[in-house]
C-alpha cells in the first residue's frame, strides 16, 4: 500500500515526460519541411482529392488487374522531319510568339458572347498533342456549354471557395491574395460560354476492365494545359486557370465521370468583358529567371 501510493506519483510524472515527449516529436516531424505559417496544415493548397495514392490502395486491395506495357506489341519508329526555318525567320518566329504569350493575362471579366464550337473543339486537340509518360495520354476536358450546367458548377464552386476562403485557405494565404482582390464569387462561371474542366487520369481504365499505370500523370496533364492556354492565346481567347479548392469529388460527381478522374483545373473560357479589368503586374526580367551556362 505504501509502496503504491509512493509510486503513484512517480508513474504520473514518468507517463507526463512520455506523453510531453511524444507531443514534441509529432511537432517536430510536421515543421521538418520549414516553418509553417498555416498553423499545422503545411501546404493548405494541396488538394486532398489530387493525392495520387489511387494505384497503392487498389494495389494493397489486390483489386483490379494491371496491364503490363511491355506485353504490347512493338510501336513502330518512323523517320521523323521538321521544316526548318533560316535563322533570321527562327528569330522572328520566336519573337512574335514571345509578343503573343506575353500578352496572355488571367481574366475573370467575360463577355457572354458565344464562341464557335469548332474553335474550342481545336484548342482541345492542340492540348492533347501534349507529351505524357508512357505516351498514356492521361487526360480528359470535360467541355461545358449548357447554361444550367455551368451554374450547378458556380453553385459547387462557390459554396466550397467560401469555405477555403473563411477557413481552410487561413489567414496567410488570405492576404497574400488580397492584392488580386479575388474572392468566392465566381460570376465567370455563369457568364463565360465554355467551361473546361481538365481532368487527370490517375490510372487508366481498359476495355479488359484491366488498368494501366498512368506514369507521371500530372505533370502531363499540367502540360497539357500549357499548350491549352497557348492555344487559346492564339485563338484570341481568355481564362483564368481556376484551381477551386477541394471541388473535384463534387463536380466530378455532377459531370459523371469516373473514379479515376481527379479534377486539376478548371477554365472558364470565352472573349474578355469589354470593361475587364486585370492587376498592373510585372513579369520577372529574363536576367532574373535564365541561368545560361
Ligand atoms: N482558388 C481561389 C483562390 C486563389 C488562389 C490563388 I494561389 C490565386 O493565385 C488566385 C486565387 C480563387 O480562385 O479565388
Amino acid at each position: 500500500m505504501l509502496a503504491m501510493s509512493f509510486l503513484t506519483p512517480v508513474l504520473v510524472s514518468l507517463l507526463c515526460l512520455l506523453i510531453g515527449f511524444l507531443a514534441l516529436r509529432s511537432r517536430e516531424t510536421e515543421t521538418e519541411t520549414g516553418a509553417d505559417p498555416h498553423g499545422g496544415q503545411s501546404k493548405p493548397w494541396v488538394d486532398q482529392d489530387l493525392q495520387d495514392d489511387s494505384q497503392a490502395k487498389t494495389k494493397d486491395n489486390g483489386e483490379g488487374e494491371w496491364m503490363d506495357l511491355s506485353t504490347q506489341e512493338d510501336v513502330a519508329h518512323l523517320p521523323f522531319s521538321l521544316e526548318r526555318h533560316d535563322e533570321e525567320q527562327m528569330l522572328h518566329r520566336s519573337q512574335r510568339f514571345y509578343a503573343l504569350m506575353n500578352q496572355r493575362r488571367s481574366v475573370r471579366f467575360f463577355s457572354p458572347e458565344p464562341v464557335p464550337r469548332e474553335v474550342i473543339h481545336n484548342v482541345v486537340r492542340t492540348a492533347g498533342t501534349a507529351p505524357s509518360g508512357a505516351h498514356t495520354e492521361p487526360w480528359t476536358f470535360v467541355v461545358v456549354s449548357n447554361p444550367d450546367i455551368k451554374h450547378r458548377v458556380r453553385l459547387i464552386v462557390e459554396e466550397e471557395e467560401e469555405v477555403n476562403y473563411r477557413q481552410r485557405m487561413g489567414d496567410k494565404w488570405v492576404n497574400d491574395l488580397a492584392p488580386l482582390k479575388t474572392n468566392w464569387i465566381k460570376e465567370y462561371l455563369d457568364v463565360a460560354p465554355y467551361l473546361i474542366l481538365v481532368f487527370k487520369q490517375v490510372y487508366g481504365n481498359l476495355p479488359d476492365s484491366k488498368k494501366m499505370t498512368h506514369y507521371y500523370n500530372e505533370i502531363s496533364v499540367s502540360i497539357a494545359c500549357g499548350i491549352l492556354l497557348a492555344a487559346l492565346q492564339n485563338a484570341g481567347l481568355v481564362t483564368v486557370t481556376s484551381t477551386p479548392l477541394n471541388c473535384g469529388p463534387r463536380l466530378r460527381l455532377l459531370l459523371k465521370r469516373p473514379a479515376n478522374e481527379k479534377l486539376l483545373m478548371l477554365l472558364p473560357v470565352g472573349y474578355p468583358a469589354k470593361d475587364a479589368t486585370v492587376p498592373d503586374l510585372k513579369r520577372k526580367p529574363l536576367h532574373d529567371i535564365l541561368v545560361h551556362i
